[in-house]
């Protein structure tokens, strides 16, 4: 049976001070920034790729496709706002300042399904799957830990 001296002893304590240090602990950016171009093709009231990602400071540079009829881009919470007519390929650069995951949608009224002609632009690395990834090891890491340690 487990007793609470046994459940305080430090190795325990150790964990918990462990698993709050990887929940807490501000991360280092990992890359330094860097120029990037991503390419967009935009048709079908969608756009591929849906999910574009960058690190921030990075000098971000979007190219916009329209496939079929003409679209737009714009990114929520940036002020980027790209038009292409049928065929053609707007461009637009910025540095992606601000970290996180923003909402792309259309700019311009391309069909019935333009309300739904949505993507995401994130800055920065996952840091909520870094989290839950060093929490999965200490956990795993405490049970072997903890199951050598018992009676
Ligand atoms: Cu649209």
């Amino acid at each position: 049976m487990m007793n609470m001296r046994k459940f305080l002893s430090p190795i325990p304590l150790a964990f918990l001070l462990a698993a709050l240090l990887v929940i807490f602990v501000p991360l280092p950016v990992f890359a330094a920034p860097t120029e990037r171009t991503i390419r967009v093709e935009a048709g079908g009231n969608a756009y591929a790729p849906a999910e574009l990602r960058a690190n921030p400071g990075d000098q971000v540079t979007i190219e916009l496709v329209a496939k079929d009829v003409a679209h737009g881009l714009t990114i929520d919470g940036y002020l980027v706002d790209l038009r292409a007519e049928p065929g053609q390929t707007a461009r637009v650069t910025f540095v992606a300042g601000r970290a996180g995951t923003f909402k792309l949608r259309c700019s311009v009224a391309c069909g019935n399904l333009h309300p739904f002609m949505t993507g995401k632009f994130i800055v920065g690395p996952n840091l909520l799957l870094l989290r839950a990834a060093g929490l999965a090891l200490l956990a795993f890491a405490f049970g072997v830990v903890w199951g050598k340690n018992r009676d």
